[in-house]
């Protein structure tokens, strides 16, 4: 019995820690990424579930660059407007089973990134989920996600919520709305993001709304999980069989 539990001890100090299962759910502005996800995590069997959102990573603007954000007049919809390199190394930490991984925080108001003490601190979730409109673009960070999502969401529906959206939430004119679409975010979603469905290994039309299709991801990420916990315990178990005296 006291050998039974050293030989636990031991195997609990040497075990490596675990990695997460991480899911990137691309998808152009205001398809509804958030309530998907949000959704999904409802769903899911696990607890111990890390969101993060690409806004984290939107690079800090310098002074020139920030006038021309307050004068909306700067592209936050093209590849440049994001911190790839931050995004990678997250991820990268994340898969290394790493205790405490740091996630900027962004202030929308003062497009800048928050000092250190605002960041979220990650500690090695069981899963995680990174959410944004170029969450698919990158082909490194596509390498690391062992589940990729596209919500599909048509453009009209799209623009509706986003007028409502940045009116409501961000104080913003119909024209100063209506302008930025034009002028940014129609290109850059049609350049950009829309090509990034063919990465997708499930593509969710109508997003929130399609309540087949979110679950069908949750109840793979489910499944993986749970054959991944069986694995496990049968692995642990042979170990036992095998391990003489300490
Ligand atoms: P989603 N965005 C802002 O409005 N302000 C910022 O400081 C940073 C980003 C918008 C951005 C993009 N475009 O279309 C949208 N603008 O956030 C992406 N203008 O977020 O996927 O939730 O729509
Ligand atoms: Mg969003």
């Amino acid at each position: 019995m006291v050998t039974l539990l050293l030989h636990a001890l031991v195997a609990s100090l040497q075990a490596p820690t675990r990695q997460p299962f991480i899911i990137g759910v691309a998808g152009a502005t205001a398809s509804g990424k958030s309530s998907v996800v949000a959704e999904i995590v409802r769903l899911l069997d696990h607890e111990d579930v890390c969101s993060i959102t690409q806004d984290s990573f939107y690079k800090n603007l310098d002074d020139t660059e920030r006038e021309q954000a307050y004068q909306q007049n700067y592209n936050f919809d093209h590849p440049t407007a994001f911190d790839f390199e931050g995004q990678r190394n997250v991820l990268l930490q994340l898969c290394a089973g790493a205790t405490d991984v740091s996630i900027p925080s962004y202030d929308f108001v003062t497009h800048a990134r928050l000092p250190p003490k605002h960041d979220l601190h990650v500690r090695n979730p069981e899963i995680v989920i990174f959410e944004g409109i170029l969450a698919l673009y990158d082909e490194k960070m596509r390498d690391l996600f062992d589940l990729k999502v596209f919500v599909d969401v048509d453009a009209d529906v799209r623009l509706a919520r986003r007028i409502k959206r940045d009116m409501v939430s961000r104080g913003r004119s119909l024209d100063g709305v209506l302008q930025q679409y034009e002028r940014f975010v129609k290109p850059a979603t049609e350049q950009f993001v829309l090509p990034t469905k063919r990465y997708a290994d499930i593509v969710i039309p109508n997003g929130v709304e399609n309540a087949v299709g979110i679950d069908i991801v949750a109840q793979h990420i489910n499944g993986v999980l749970m054959r991944r916990e069986l694995m496990q315990e049968t692995v642990e178990g042979l170990s036992f069989q095998t391990d003489g005296p300490l």
